[in-house]
């Protein structure tokens, strides 16, 4: 069901040469850019009409109009069973205590007496969040893309999810419960290319919506696609591909845990990955006899699971000690990894290249999908050696002001001066220059 990969015996090659030898998902969304360029163009031209048109070939449901009437929030949340309800209370308290902690105040930094630079925190004026409505329904990715803009500040939250045939061409009920739940009523029945083109380009009308500046959240290929293709026209946090669970255990983790666990992520998509890294072939025997009757009990067995555990995305990878453990996982960067090892914490603290790491046989990732309080949208396809989930961060922009008095200007002025001539800019040294009677002030 899963491919095993032994690298004990030699020593691990590094860097790219180790991450050869991992295996990954292709999600080649270079491919998909020519499918999304005609629909970003046709949003771009015809508006609304054309995020519909193609949200119905595509074959989501044609809402009666784009935007979601404030009533059908508010019907969502009323009719949205009260377990659930709670459930997602919980979800956004925590998640709210964490990122609350995230927000940054402004520092202020005396170069010189009389020379200052403020790094000044700004939100974001108004953002786009995707929520996917394909394979599953996730109102948790509602909370986690809300609740990071909300903390910082962003005053302009607009809120896209698939139409959905099922329920009359409206998002998925839950979907809009949570929205109404996080105090958020601008939400737009639109999913694909064409709901991010609707972000980027904006779509007039009554029943339109404005240009956002920024948009995040995941999606299928073609969502990122889209964010590729308009980056530059908005920003956007991140391209993101099939979920992804690395597990590193030794000896001693349970294989019941380790197992489960893996399912868990392949659950989300048959290119979903899953991956075990051991020092322990008898780990790694254990967790293989119990993948069996716990994937033939889920409910997603055939669709998504299987095929997952089975692609070349995911593999049992055998090493000969813990520390080329943290190598390889070092090297696969994965979304999400477990330490299911002994002095767990102290592992953890060695790796430097993950998404999120969860820690010990306490901290499953659906914790974290659900109710940790981290954030659960996060750098796939070894993104995680250069970017961070979704934060507080992610919607705010650092503004260096800079305030110089006229002697604080005059100290430095022939050290620019000299610069700009070494870079054959000379009117940038006369900008100085003209400040003090075309002379450099001589120190
Ligand atoms: N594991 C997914 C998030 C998610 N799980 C949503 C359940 N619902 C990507 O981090
Ligand atoms: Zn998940």
């Amino acid at each position: 069901m899963i491919s095993r990969i032994d690298l004990r015996g030699d020593t691990l090659p590094e860097g790219g040469a180790l991450r050869a030898l991992l295996p990954r998902a292709e999600f080649d969304v270079e491919a998909a850019l020519e499918k999304v360029r005609p629909i970003c163009e046709d949003v771009r031209h015809r508006g609304a009409e054309a995020v519909l048109s193609w949200g119905e070939k595509f074959g989501d449901g044609r809402p009666a109009s784009l935007r979601v009437p404030a009533e059908a929030l508010h019907r969502s949340l009323d009719e949205l069973d009260p377990a659930v309800r709670a459930a997602l209370e919980e979800s956004i308290r925590r998640a709210r205590l964490v990122h609350r902690d995230q927000r940054r105040t402004d520092t202020t930094t005396q170069v010189v007496p009389g020379g200052t630079v403020t790094e000044r925190w700004v939100p974001v004026g108004r953002v786009g969040l995707y929520v996917p409505g394909g394979l599953s329904v996730y109102p948790s990715s509602v909370v986690m893309n809300v609740v990071p803009a909300q903390e910082a500040g962003v005053d302009g939250i607009a809120v896209a999810s698939p139409a959905q045939a099922a329920f009359g061409g409206l998002p998925h009920p839950t979907i809009l419960a949570a929205c109404a739940l996080l105090g958020v009523d601008e939400v737009y029945a639109a999913g694909g290319a064409q709901a991010v083109a609707m972000f980027a380009y904006g779509v007039p009308g009554p029943d339109g919506c404005r240009s956002v500046d920024l948009v995040t959240g995941p999606g299928n290929i073609y969502v990122a696609a889209a964010k590729r293709l308009l980056k530059g026209v908005i920003g956007i946090d991140a391209e993101a591909g099939p979920t992804e669970i690395a597990v590193l255990a030794d000896a001693g983790a349970d294989p019941v845990h380790v197992a489960a666990d893996l399912i868990s992520q392949a659950e989300h998509d048959p290119m979903a990955a899953a991956v075990l890294v051991t020092d322990s072939a008898e780990l790694a025997d254990a967790v293989e006899r119990e993948l069996a009757p716990q994937v033939e009990a889920s409910k997603h067995a055939e669709e998504r699971i299987r095929p997952a555990l089975a692609g070349r995305q995911s593999a049992i990878v055998l090493v000969s000690c813990l520390d080329d453990g943290v190598r390889v996982v070092d090297a696969y960067a994965a979304e999400h990894l477990e330490i299911q090892t002994a002095d767990a914490a102290a592992v953890a603290a060695r790796v430097r290249n993950a998404g999120a790491i969860f820690v010990g046989p306490y901290a499953p990732v659906s914790l974290g999908d659900y109710a940790a309080g981290s954030n659960h949208v996060l750098p796939t396809g070894g993104c995680a050696c250069h970017s961070s989930g979704l934060s507080v961060q992610s919607f705010l922009r650092g503004i260096h002001v800079v305030d110089y008095t006229r002697d604080a200007l005059a100290e430095v002025a022939h050290h620019v001066v000299t610069l700009a001539e070494a870079e054959d800019l000379p009117a940038h040294g006369a900008a100085l220059k003209a400040r003090f009677g075309w002379k450099v002030p001589q120190k």
